[in-house]
């Protein structure tokens, strides 16, 4: 029975769960929703506060990325995605937290949402937001670049749930040009080529998505 994600393409929430899927050798399937649709009755019995991603698997239905993820790394065989050693552990929950709670508003929200996502559907950007937005997300990068610490991944040597939920936000700030040179030199701009060397990030860009959709049969 494969894992079927409800969710926007291109939104790094919604590829995070894609990329753990791949990552455990877990069969997925996206059912593409437009934003409109996050607010329709059918996605809001899912997901009551009308966001993406929703995990469906058979009856169970799941939102909240943070559980997804978790629920994914433990219901399935495949590598593990959580370290046991409780400090490496306390990394990834910690790199998790920061994603939700600092990167999601400043880096996806306000730079990555006004300077691409809004282009893309003929809208102006909101300058006032990306500059405001500014301060927190060199916070976030310096915050990160001390979680990695050296490390290939944020917990450690192999990637974990921590990667898989942090890297498509700074994938997503990677394609605004002020996030670009945000990340110029730091120890993230490493990080994130070695996840996108990934087949697990490979497959679940924006683009591949996309594609995959256009080419389904109607
Ligand atoms: N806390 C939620 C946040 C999910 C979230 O904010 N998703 C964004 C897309 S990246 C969304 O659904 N935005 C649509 C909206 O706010 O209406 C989670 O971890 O799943």
């Amino acid at each position: 029975m494969s894992i079927v994600i409800h969710g926007v393409p291109g939104s790094p929430y919604v590829r995070a769960p894609l990329a753990a899927c791949e990552e455990k050798g877990v069969a997925w399937r996206l059912a593409a929703l437009g934003a409109p649709d996050t607010k329709a009755p059918a996605h809001l019995a899912r997901h009551p506060f009308g966001r993406v991603p929703a995990l469906e698997h058979g009856d169970f239905i799941l939102y909240e990325t943070q559980a997804i993820l978790r629920y994914i790394d433990q219901a399935f065989d495949g590598p593990a995605l959580t370290p046991s050693e409780p400090r490496a552990q306390a990394r990834m929950n910690q790199a998790i937290g920061v994603v939700d709670c600092y990167v999601m508003p400043s880096i996806s929200a306000s730079i990555a949402f006004n300077r691409v996502v809004k282009p893309m559907f003929g809208m102006p950007p909101d300058e006032d937001a990306i500059a405001a937005a500014m301060p927190m997300a060199r916070t976030c990068i310096v915050a990160l670049e001390a979680v990695l610490d050296g490390k290939p991944f944020l917990a450690g040597e192999t990637v974990t749930l921590a990667d898989l939920h942090a890297g498509p936000h700074f994938d997503f700030l990677a394609m605004a040009p002020e996030g670009a040179e945000l990340l110029r030199g730091s120890p993230l701009e490493g990080w994130l080529a070695r996840l996108n060397a990934r087949p697990s990030f490979q497959k679940t860009t924006m683009a591949v998505l996309r594609a995959a959709l256009t080419a389904e049969p109607a």
